[in-house]
């Protein structure tokens, strides 16, 4: 079984990832990590803090030369800015000057002090706060060198920046290029021109994005329990991510609209047999059906907002505006970063799940068997 969780406050130390249940003998690609760490920064509609930062990741356990252990790995992200807050993020003594009473709508400030019983809503929000999500990416970063090795890859793109919306295919240099990463020059231009008309009126702006995981046969996955359905699995990931309102797998909310002879991904002989679409977006029963997994994420606009929307003082229950806090205008692309590790990070789950074995050489057999048996079937 594959065990993941982070730590770390916004401005304390640095963000942690650890990962337990990672076979022994994988060879880590810390270029990979690297590489998303700093996608994850990018993003036309960042704010302030991502000039501060240059996220890289500090390996301090489960990893020699290069291979992992078979044990414990435990990922760190270092916060540059922790140096700015040392004297506020003390784990033993606090100056005063930082605490928060007005909770922003949207944020989770308001019902994570109901949660803890917080009266200082900074307690809520270094936590909340989605810096922790570079964790994550650190983490799906290593596990992309395990789906590698399987022969699977993730990636994501950005399709929509409020009402502009992007309906084409992926290309990864496209997206690259794209300061919103959009795989059109065209549509990020308007993108782009969106996110400078919020911010200039002290608004936010959200989006979606999808993810796509490709090369996984069939099979992965259970219909035989409600938590073991890779759809469960891989939704639940996705909509852990801060800010994300709807996870739709394949055609999502379309099905609604659709009679079943629309719908439904008629079966091509073959070995292995192909599908004639893929509106169920490579899942069946819960299963990986052997086409691209595919997922689309609604993220909402980030609810720091310049201006401040009513809300009150939670010391005396009294009306006050919200209070302002550096932060982002848009961070969908940031986000379909940090999707495309969830993604990788749930499909590892699934197939450790299915597979699990100490070490990569026998869970490559195993694989290569599972793959073998579909592509005859
Ligand atoms: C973020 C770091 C944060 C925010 C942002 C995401 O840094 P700071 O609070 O120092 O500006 O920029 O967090 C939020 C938008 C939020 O609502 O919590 C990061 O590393 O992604």
């Amino acid at each position: 079984m594959l065990t993941f969780s982070t730590a770390g406050e916004s401005h304390g130390r640095g963000v942690f990832a650890f990962l337990d249940g990672v076979p022994a003998g994988l060879k880590v690609d810390r270029g990979t990590i690297d590489a998303d760490l700093s996608r994850r920064q990018m993003g036309y509609g960042r704010g302030g803090r991502m000039a501060i930062e240059k996220d890289e990741v500090d390996v301090l356990s489960g990893i020699r030369g290069g291979v992992t252990l078979g044990s414990p790995i435990l990922l760190a992200v270092w916060n540059r800015d922790f140096e700015n807050w040392k004297e506020y993020m003390d784990p033993w003594s606090i100056g005063p000057g930082k605490e928060l009473h007005t909770p922003r709508p949207g944020h989770a400030d308001l019902a994570g002090a109901a949660r803890f019983k917080h009266d200082d809503l900074r307690n809520v929000l270094e936590r909340s706060s989605a810096r922790e999500t570079a964790g994550r990416v650190a983490a799906g970063g290593l596990l992309k060198s395990l789906l590698a090795e399987l022969g699977i890859s993730a990636f994501s793109w950005v399709r929509r920046i409020g009402d502009v919306g992007y309906t084409g295919p992926f290309n990864r240099e496209a997206r690259d290029a794209s300061s919103v990463f959009c795989p059109d020059p065209e549509i990020t231009k308007l993108m782009e021109s969106r996110i400078d008309e919020v911010k200039k009126q002290g608004d936010t702006i959200g989006g979606e994005f999808t993810v796509v995981v490709k090369g996984l046969p069939a099979g992965i996955g259970s219909y035989t329990q409600w938590n073991q359905r890779l759809d469960a699995i891989l939704s639940a990931h996705l909509m852990s991510i801060p800010g994300i309102k709807a996870v739709q797998i394949g055609r999502g909310t379309e099905c609604a609209e659709l009679p079943g002879s629309k719908i439904h991904d008629e079966i091509l002989a073959g070995k292995p047999p192909m599908r004639a679409s893929n509106n169920a977006g490579g899942i069946e029963g819960g299963v990986s059906n052997g086409e691209p997994v595919e997922a689309v994420c609604t993220m909402k606009p980030i609810p720091t907002l310049k201006k401040g929307l009513q809300s009150i003082d939670i010391r005396n229950g009294s009306p006050a505006r919200a209070r302002y806090e550096r932060s982002d205008y848009c961070a969908v692309p940031a986000a379909s970063v940090v999707g495309e590790a969830m993604a990788v990070i749930a499909v590892s789950t699934a197939i450790l799940a299915s597979f699990g074995l100490p070490d990569m050489a026998s869970l490559k057999q195993a694989f290569a068997h599972q793959r073998a048996s579909w592509e005859s079937l």
